[in-house]
Protein backbone atom coordinates (compact mmCIF):
# COMPACT_ATOMS: atom_id res chain seq x y z
CA UNK A 1 0.00 0.00 0.00
CA UNK A 2 1.69 3.07 -1.31
CA UNK A 3 0.28 6.09 1.96
CA UNK A 4 -0.40 9.49 1.16
CA UNK A 5 1.23 10.72 4.56
CA UNK A 6 2.77 8.26 7.48
CA UNK A 7 2.87 9.79 10.80
CA UNK A 8 5.82 8.04 12.61
CA UNK A 9 6.47 7.07 16.12
CA UNK A 10 3.77 9.40 17.27
CA UNK A 11 2.00 8.99 20.91
CA UNK A 12 -1.47 8.83 21.57
CA UNK A 13 -3.12 10.60 24.66
CA UNK A 14 -2.88 7.80 27.29
CA UNK A 15 -1.31 5.51 25.57
CA UNK A 16 2.18 4.64 26.45
CA UNK A 17 3.70 2.55 23.44
CA UNK A 18 4.29 4.95 19.81
CA UNK A 19 2.45 4.19 16.69
CA UNK A 20 2.51 4.97 13.11
CA UNK A 21 -0.09 6.01 11.35
CA UNK A 22 -0.81 6.25 7.91
CA UNK A 23 -2.84 8.72 5.75
CA UNK A 24 -4.63 7.74 2.60
CA UNK A 25 -6.72 9.66 0.51
CA UNK A 26 -8.28 12.00 3.66
CA UNK A 27 -8.60 9.40 6.11
CA UNK A 28 -6.53 7.40 8.65
CA UNK A 29 -6.49 4.08 7.58
CA UNK A 30 -3.74 2.23 9.59
CA UNK A 31 -2.47 2.87 13.27
CA UNK A 32 -0.19 0.05 14.41
CA UNK A 33 2.79 -0.14 16.55
CA UNK A 34 5.28 -0.13 13.16
CA UNK A 35 3.81 0.33 9.53
CA UNK A 36 8.13 0.92 8.81
CA UNK A 37 7.33 -1.40 5.61
CA UNK A 38 4.93 1.06 4.19
CA UNK A 39 6.19 3.69 1.67
CA UNK A 40 4.40 7.14 2.18
CA UNK A 41 4.63 10.02 -0.07
CA UNK A 42 5.27 12.22 2.75
CA UNK A 43 6.86 10.33 5.82
CA UNK A 44 7.33 12.18 9.04
CA UNK A 45 9.19 11.18 11.91
CA UNK A 46 7.53 12.96 14.98
CA UNK A 47 9.78 11.50 17.07
CA UNK A 48 7.27 10.43 20.07
CA UNK A 49 5.85 13.50 20.42
CA UNK A 50 2.20 14.12 20.68
CA UNK A 51 -0.38 13.89 18.50
CA UNK A 52 -4.41 14.56 19.28
CA UNK A 53 -7.22 15.32 16.99
CA UNK A 54 -7.77 19.12 16.92
CA UNK A 55 -8.80 21.25 19.48
CA UNK A 56 -12.03 22.45 19.69
CA UNK A 57 -13.66 26.24 20.76
CA UNK A 58 -16.92 25.05 22.39
CA UNK A 59 -17.42 28.74 22.97
CA UNK A 60 -16.68 32.27 21.22
CA UNK A 61 -18.08 35.71 20.13
CA UNK A 62 -16.60 36.23 16.74
CA UNK A 63 -18.73 38.83 15.35
CA UNK A 64 -17.11 40.92 18.76
CA UNK A 65 -13.46 39.56 18.23
CA UNK A 66 -10.72 41.76 17.30
CA UNK A 67 -13.05 45.20 18.99
CA UNK A 68 -11.30 46.28 21.91
CA UNK A 69 -11.37 49.60 22.61
CA UNK A 70 -13.64 50.45 20.41
CA UNK A 71 -15.65 52.96 21.26
CA UNK A 72 -14.00 52.78 24.31
CA UNK A 73 -12.18 50.49 27.02
CA UNK A 74 -13.68 48.27 29.50
CA UNK A 75 -13.17 50.17 33.03
CA UNK A 76 -15.09 48.09 35.56
CA UNK A 77 -14.04 44.63 34.25
CA UNK A 78 -17.42 44.01 34.60
CA UNK A 79 -20.11 41.60 31.89
CA UNK A 80 -21.94 44.54 32.61
CA UNK A 81 -19.89 47.34 30.70
CA UNK A 82 -19.01 45.00 28.12
CA UNK A 83 -22.74 44.89 27.24
CA UNK A 84 -22.79 48.64 27.66
CA UNK A 85 -19.60 49.04 25.48
CA UNK A 86 -21.05 46.17 22.56
CA UNK A 87 -24.42 48.13 22.42
CA UNK A 88 -22.50 51.18 21.64
CA UNK A 89 -20.03 49.77 18.76
CA UNK A 90 -23.02 47.11 17.35
CA UNK A 91 -24.37 50.51 15.15
CA UNK A 92 -20.70 50.86 13.55
CA UNK A 93 -20.86 46.92 12.40
CA UNK A 94 -20.85 45.88 8.37
CA UNK A 95 -20.73 42.99 6.60
CA UNK A 96 -17.30 43.78 5.70
CA UNK A 97 -16.21 44.60 8.62
CA UNK A 98 -17.49 41.47 10.74
CA UNK A 99 -16.11 39.20 8.10
CA UNK A 100 -12.49 40.29 8.00
CA UNK A 101 -12.24 40.25 12.34
CA UNK A 102 -13.47 36.75 12.31
CA UNK A 103 -11.85 35.60 9.13
CA UNK A 104 -8.61 37.11 10.98
CA UNK A 105 -9.03 35.56 14.15
CA UNK A 106 -10.23 32.03 12.58
CA UNK A 107 -7.07 32.03 11.08
CA UNK A 108 -4.94 32.86 14.60
CA UNK A 109 -7.37 29.72 16.44
CA UNK A 110 -6.73 27.32 13.04
CA UNK A 111 -2.71 28.68 12.92
CA UNK A 112 -2.79 27.23 16.60
CA UNK A 113 -4.98 23.90 15.79
CA UNK A 114 -8.48 24.59 16.73
CA UNK A 115 -10.25 23.34 14.36
CA UNK A 116 -13.42 23.33 15.33
CA UNK A 117 -16.01 26.64 16.33
CA UNK A 118 -18.94 27.05 18.37
CA UNK A 119 -19.44 30.83 17.62
CA UNK A 120 -22.22 32.94 19.34
CA UNK A 121 -23.98 35.65 17.26
CA UNK A 122 -25.63 38.52 18.64
CA UNK A 123 -29.12 39.22 16.90
CA UNK A 124 -30.30 41.61 18.85
CA UNK A 125 -30.21 43.61 15.87
CA UNK A 126 -32.87 44.79 13.50
CA UNK A 127 -30.83 44.03 10.73
CA UNK A 128 -29.10 40.71 11.75
CA UNK A 129 -25.83 42.30 10.07
CA UNK A 130 -23.10 40.05 11.94
CA UNK A 131 -24.98 37.20 11.42
CA UNK A 132 -25.49 37.35 7.56
CA UNK A 133 -21.76 37.94 7.79
CA UNK A 134 -20.64 35.33 10.10
CA UNK A 135 -23.42 32.60 7.89
CA UNK A 136 -20.49 33.44 5.09
CA UNK A 137 -18.08 33.42 6.70
CA UNK A 138 -18.95 30.10 7.84
CA UNK A 139 -18.85 28.79 4.03
CA UNK A 140 -15.95 30.08 3.37
CA UNK A 141 -13.87 28.42 5.90
CA UNK A 142 -14.49 25.13 5.41
CA UNK A 143 -11.44 24.22 3.87
CA UNK A 144 -9.65 25.23 7.37
CA UNK A 145 -12.38 24.91 10.05
CA UNK A 146 -15.91 23.76 10.83
CA UNK A 147 -17.68 26.44 12.31
CA UNK A 148 -20.96 26.65 14.18
CA UNK A 149 -23.65 29.35 14.66
CA UNK A 150 -25.24 29.99 17.88
CA UNK A 151 -28.81 32.50 17.70
CA UNK A 152 -27.89 34.83 20.47
CA UNK A 153 -29.88 37.11 22.10
CA UNK A 154 -27.42 39.31 24.16
CA UNK A 155 -30.15 41.96 25.12
CA UNK A 156 -33.05 39.67 26.00
CA UNK A 157 -35.46 37.37 24.25
CA UNK A 158 -38.24 39.18 26.25
CA UNK A 159 -36.21 42.17 27.68
CA UNK A 160 -35.16 43.66 23.83
CA UNK A 161 -37.88 44.24 21.35
CA UNK A 162 -39.20 42.18 19.34
CA UNK A 163 -36.57 39.62 20.70
CA UNK A 164 -39.00 36.47 20.09
CA UNK A 165 -39.30 37.39 16.19
CA UNK A 166 -35.33 38.32 15.98
CA UNK A 167 -34.61 34.90 17.30
CA UNK A 168 -36.75 33.23 15.28
CA UNK A 169 -35.53 34.84 12.05
CA UNK A 170 -32.16 33.98 12.70
CA UNK A 171 -33.17 30.54 12.43
CA UNK A 172 -34.72 30.70 9.65
CA UNK A 173 -31.65 32.39 8.07
CA UNK A 174 -29.71 29.21 9.11
CA UNK A 175 -28.02 29.22 12.30
CA UNK A 176 -27.37 26.12 13.66
CA UNK A 177 -28.65 26.21 17.39
CA UNK A 178 -30.64 27.98 19.84
CA UNK A 179 -28.98 30.18 22.45
CA UNK A 180 -30.67 32.33 25.28
CA UNK A 181 -29.41 34.59 28.32
CA UNK A 182 -31.97 33.96 31.19
CA UNK A 183 -29.62 35.68 33.70
CA UNK A 184 -29.71 38.86 31.86
CA UNK A 185 -33.52 39.18 31.07
CA UNK A 186 -35.40 41.76 33.30
CA UNK A 187 -36.70 39.06 36.28
CA UNK A 188 -36.62 35.98 37.05
CA UNK A 189 -39.68 34.79 35.66
CA UNK A 190 -38.56 36.14 32.15
CA UNK A 191 -35.47 34.30 32.58
CA UNK A 192 -37.69 31.10 33.03
CA UNK A 193 -39.92 32.43 29.91
CA UNK A 194 -36.47 33.07 27.83
CA UNK A 195 -35.12 29.00 28.13
CA UNK A 196 -38.83 28.00 27.62
CA UNK A 197 -39.09 29.86 24.39
CA UNK A 198 -35.18 28.64 23.41
CA UNK A 199 -36.48 25.23 23.83
CA UNK A 200 -39.74 25.67 21.42
CA UNK A 201 -37.63 26.95 19.16
CA UNK A 202 -35.48 24.09 19.38
CA UNK A 203 -37.83 22.01 18.67
CA UNK A 204 -39.48 23.66 16.07
CA UNK A 205 -36.60 23.87 13.72
CA UNK A 206 -34.99 20.47 15.27
CA UNK A 207 -31.53 22.07 16.15
CA UNK A 208 -29.64 21.52 19.68
CA UNK A 209 -29.32 23.96 22.34
CA UNK A 210 -26.39 26.81 23.89
CA UNK A 211 -27.71 29.22 26.40
CA UNK A 212 -25.65 31.50 28.51
CA UNK A 213 -26.80 30.60 31.71
CA UNK A 214 -26.21 32.07 35.22
CA UNK A 215 -23.30 33.85 33.96
CA UNK A 216 -23.25 36.13 37.27
CA UNK A 217 -21.69 35.37 40.90
CA UNK A 218 -25.07 35.92 41.97
CA UNK A 219 -25.67 32.46 43.60
CA UNK A 220 -29.72 33.31 43.60
CA UNK A 221 -29.58 32.68 39.53
CA UNK A 222 -30.85 29.27 38.70
CA UNK A 223 -31.63 29.15 35.34
CA UNK A 224 -29.67 26.31 34.81
CA UNK A 225 -32.15 23.69 36.92
CA UNK A 226 -34.95 25.13 33.86
CA UNK A 227 -32.22 24.29 31.03
CA UNK A 228 -31.77 20.39 32.57
CA UNK A 229 -35.64 20.30 33.38
CA UNK A 230 -36.98 21.57 29.84
CA UNK A 231 -34.37 18.98 28.61
CA UNK A 232 -36.09 16.34 29.51
CA UNK A 233 -39.07 17.64 29.52
CA UNK A 234 -38.36 17.73 25.31
CA UNK A 235 -36.20 14.84 25.28
CA UNK A 236 -33.61 16.73 24.52
CA UNK A 237 -30.92 14.50 26.28
CA UNK A 238 -26.86 15.09 24.93
CA UNK A 239 -27.82 18.37 22.76
CA UNK A 240 -28.34 21.01 25.05
CA UNK A 241 -25.26 23.03 26.60
CA UNK A 242 -25.39 25.57 29.42
CA UNK A 243 -22.35 27.83 29.04
CA UNK A 244 -20.79 29.87 31.51
CA UNK A 245 -23.23 28.73 34.33
CA UNK A 246 -20.06 31.10 36.47
CA UNK A 247 -22.90 31.24 39.41
CA UNK A 248 -22.54 27.91 40.25
CA UNK A 249 -19.44 28.74 41.80
CA UNK A 250 -21.23 30.69 44.09
CA UNK A 251 -24.12 28.50 44.93
CA UNK A 252 -24.00 26.32 48.50
CA UNK A 253 -22.90 23.12 48.19
CA UNK A 254 -26.07 21.38 49.58
CA UNK A 255 -27.88 22.89 45.94
CA UNK A 256 -25.12 22.52 43.81
CA UNK A 257 -25.08 18.89 44.47
CA UNK A 258 -28.96 18.35 43.52
CA UNK A 259 -28.02 20.37 40.41
CA UNK A 260 -24.96 18.45 39.42
CA UNK A 261 -27.33 15.02 39.83
CA UNK A 262 -29.80 16.23 37.48
CA UNK A 263 -27.73 17.71 35.22
CA UNK A 264 -25.59 14.34 34.64
CA UNK A 265 -29.45 12.78 34.34
CA UNK A 266 -30.54 15.33 31.71
CA UNK A 267 -27.01 14.91 29.92
CA UNK A 268 -26.66 18.83 29.80
CA UNK A 269 -23.53 20.04 28.31
CA UNK A 270 -21.20 22.62 30.88
CA UNK A 271 -18.88 24.74 28.82
CA UNK A 272 -16.77 27.08 30.87
CA UNK A 273 -14.45 30.18 29.41
CA UNK A 274 -11.71 30.68 31.95
CA UNK A 275 -10.43 33.77 30.29
CA UNK A 276 -13.40 35.43 30.65
CA UNK A 277 -14.84 34.05 34.18
CA UNK A 278 -11.99 35.01 35.40
CA UNK A 279 -11.69 38.39 34.35
CA UNK A 280 -15.26 39.35 34.88
CA UNK A 281 -16.20 37.60 37.74
CA UNK A 282 -15.87 38.33 41.49
CA UNK A 283 -15.83 42.02 40.60
CA UNK A 284 -18.21 43.40 43.07
CA UNK A 285 -16.38 41.33 45.66
CA UNK A 286 -14.04 42.96 48.14
CA UNK A 287 -11.51 40.30 49.35
CA UNK A 288 -11.23 37.26 49.23
CA UNK A 289 -12.40 37.67 45.38
CA UNK A 290 -13.95 34.80 43.98
CA UNK A 291 -12.38 33.08 40.75
CA UNK A 292 -16.02 32.73 39.06
CA UNK A 293 -15.46 29.47 36.80
CA UNK A 294 -18.10 27.04 37.33
CA UNK A 295 -17.38 23.96 38.78
CA UNK A 296 -15.65 21.85 36.66
CA UNK A 297 -13.91 19.51 38.46
CA UNK A 298 -16.95 18.31 40.59
CA UNK A 299 -19.00 18.35 37.58
CA UNK A 300 -16.71 15.52 35.71
CA UNK A 301 -16.72 13.40 39.03
CA UNK A 302 -20.78 13.82 38.61
CA UNK A 303 -20.82 12.73 35.44
CA UNK A 304 -21.33 15.89 33.62
CA UNK A 305 -19.75 16.73 30.32
CA UNK A 306 -17.38 19.69 30.25
CA UNK A 307 -15.64 21.57 28.14
CA UNK A 308 -13.72 25.25 27.53
CA UNK A 309 -14.06 27.94 25.09
CA UNK A 310 -12.18 30.61 24.21
CA UNK A 311 -15.42 32.98 24.61
CA UNK A 312 -13.55 36.69 23.55
CA UNK A 313 -10.23 37.21 21.63
CA UNK A 314 -9.99 41.13 21.89
CA UNK A 315 -13.42 42.37 22.75
CA UNK A 316 -14.99 44.47 25.41
CA UNK A 317 -15.48 41.12 27.89
CA UNK A 318 -11.49 40.37 27.78
CA UNK A 319 -8.85 42.49 26.11
CA UNK A 320 -6.40 39.79 25.61
CA UNK A 321 -5.70 36.97 24.41
CA UNK A 322 -4.43 35.20 21.20
CA UNK A 323 -6.85 32.29 20.36
CA UNK A 324 -5.02 29.53 21.52
CA UNK A 325 -7.37 27.07 23.43
CA UNK A 326 -4.17 24.88 24.82
CA UNK A 327 -3.67 28.68 26.66
CA UNK A 328 -7.58 28.61 27.78
CA UNK A 329 -7.01 24.32 29.15
CA UNK A 330 -3.67 25.34 31.11
CA UNK A 331 -5.58 28.29 32.58
CA UNK A 332 -8.80 25.73 33.45
CA UNK A 333 -6.17 23.56 35.29
CA UNK A 334 -5.28 26.13 37.72
CA UNK A 335 -8.31 28.00 38.74
CA UNK A 336 -10.38 24.64 39.24
CA UNK A 337 -7.11 23.14 40.52
CA UNK A 338 -6.78 20.44 38.39
CA UNK A 339 -2.93 19.77 39.23
CA UNK A 340 -3.29 16.49 39.82
CA UNK A 341 -1.85 13.94 37.73
CA UNK A 342 -4.62 12.61 36.20
CA UNK A 343 -6.62 15.20 36.52
CA UNK A 344 -4.59 16.70 33.91
CA UNK A 345 -4.45 14.24 31.71
CA UNK A 346 -8.54 14.90 31.68
CA UNK A 347 -8.11 18.81 31.23
CA UNK A 348 -7.03 17.99 27.63
CA UNK A 349 -9.98 16.25 26.72
CA UNK A 350 -11.96 19.65 27.89
CA UNK A 351 -10.46 20.68 24.28
CA UNK A 352 -10.52 17.90 22.69
CA UNK A 353 -12.93 14.39 22.79
CA UNK A 354 -15.10 16.29 25.50
CA UNK A 355 -15.96 19.65 23.36
CA UNK A 356 -16.51 17.17 20.42
CA UNK A 357 -19.76 15.67 22.36
CA UNK A 358 -21.06 18.96 22.49
CA UNK A 359 -20.55 20.53 19.18
CA UNK A 360 -21.94 16.46 18.12
CA UNK A 361 -19.24 15.54 15.59
CA UNK A 362 -17.89 12.66 18.01
CA UNK A 363 -18.97 10.80 14.16
CA UNK A 364 -15.97 12.15 12.59
CA UNK A 365 -13.99 13.26 15.08
CA UNK A 366 -10.67 11.50 16.87
CA UNK A 367 -7.21 9.44 15.56
CA UNK A 368 -9.33 5.93 14.66
CA UNK A 369 -8.78 4.58 11.19
CA UNK A 370 -11.74 5.13 9.37
CA UNK A 371 -12.02 8.80 10.78
CA UNK A 372 -10.75 11.83 8.25
CA UNK A 373 -7.29 12.07 8.77
CA UNK A 374 -7.72 15.47 11.52
CA UNK A 375 -4.60 16.00 13.92
CA UNK A 376 -2.15 17.91 15.33
CA UNK A 377 2.03 17.27 16.63
CA UNK A 378 2.52 19.32 19.30
CA UNK A 379 5.82 20.18 20.22
CA UNK A 380 5.81 17.89 23.55
CA UNK A 381 5.92 13.93 24.53
CA UNK A 382 2.96 13.92 26.85
CA UNK A 383 -0.38 15.51 27.78
CA UNK A 384 1.21 16.81 31.00
CA UNK A 385 4.17 18.48 29.02
CA UNK A 386 2.01 19.88 26.68
CA UNK A 387 -0.45 21.50 29.84
CA UNK A 388 2.82 22.64 31.11
CA UNK A 389 4.37 24.24 27.80
CA UNK A 390 1.77 25.23 26.11
CA UNK A 391 4.32 24.66 23.49
CA UNK A 392 3.73 25.28 19.06
CA UNK A 393 1.56 23.16 17.06
CA UNK A 394 4.02 21.89 14.66
CA UNK A 395 1.69 20.68 12.39
CA UNK A 396 -1.91 20.87 11.80
CA UNK A 397 -3.97 18.49 9.47
CA UNK A 398 -7.18 18.50 8.12
CA UNK A 399 -8.33 15.80 5.59
CA UNK A 400 -4.98 14.89 5.30
CA UNK A 401 -4.03 18.15 4.22
CA UNK A 402 -1.18 19.83 6.21
CA UNK A 403 -2.86 23.47 7.09
CA UNK A 404 -1.23 25.02 9.05
CA UNK A 405 2.74 25.19 10.72
CA UNK A 406 4.63 26.90 13.16
CA UNK A 407 8.46 26.54 13.63
CA UNK A 408 9.03 26.76 17.35
CA UNK A 409 10.81 29.24 18.88
CA UNK A 410 14.88 28.93 20.40
CA UNK A 411 16.21 30.23 23.08
CA UNK A 412 20.04 30.61 23.77
CA UNK A 413 21.99 31.78 26.95
CA UNK A 414 25.57 32.63 26.98
CA UNK A 415 28.05 31.58 29.84
CA UNK A 416 30.79 34.18 29.43
CA UNK A 417 33.22 31.54 28.81
CA UNK A 418 30.80 30.60 25.68
CA UNK A 419 30.40 31.83 21.95
CA UNK A 420 27.44 30.28 20.67
CA UNK A 421 25.61 29.55 23.82
CA UNK A 422 24.06 26.68 25.07
CA UNK A 423 19.87 26.23 23.04
CA UNK A 424 17.54 25.89 26.21
CA UNK A 425 15.00 23.37 25.96
CA UNK A 426 12.78 23.55 29.12
CA UNK A 427 12.97 19.65 30.03
CA UNK A 428 13.76 18.44 33.37
N1 LIG B 1 -21.60 38.31 26.10
C1 LIG B 1 -21.97 37.76 27.29
O1 LIG B 1 -23.14 37.86 27.68
N2 LIG B 1 -21.05 37.11 28.01
C2 LIG B 1 -19.79 36.99 27.60
N3 LIG B 1 -18.90 36.34 28.35
C3 LIG B 1 -19.39 37.58 26.37
C4 LIG B 1 -20.33 38.22 25.64
C5 LIG B 1 -17.97 37.48 25.90
FE1 LIG C 1 -20.03 33.89 25.91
Amino acid sequence: MQYDVLLRHARLHRRADLVDIAIKDGMFVAIAADLAQATATRALDVEGRLVVPPFIDAHVHLDAVLTVGQPRYNATGTLLEGIQIWSERKPSLTHTDVKQRALEEIRWEVAQGTLYIRSHVDVCDPNLTALRALLEVRQEVRDICELQLVAFPQDGILSFPNGRELMRKAMELGCDLVGGIPHYEWTRDMGVEDVHYAFALAKEFQRDIDCHCDETDDPQSRFTEVMAADTLEYGWQGRVTASHCTAMHSYDNAYAFKLLRLLARAQVNVVANPFDNVVLQGRFDTYPKRRGITRVKELLAAGVNVALGHDSIMDPWFPLGRGDMLAAAQLALFLCHMSGYEEIQDVLDLITTNAAKVLRVQDRYGIEVGKPADFLVLDAPSAFEALRLVPARLHVFKGGREIATTTPARSVVRRASEQDGQTVHFHP
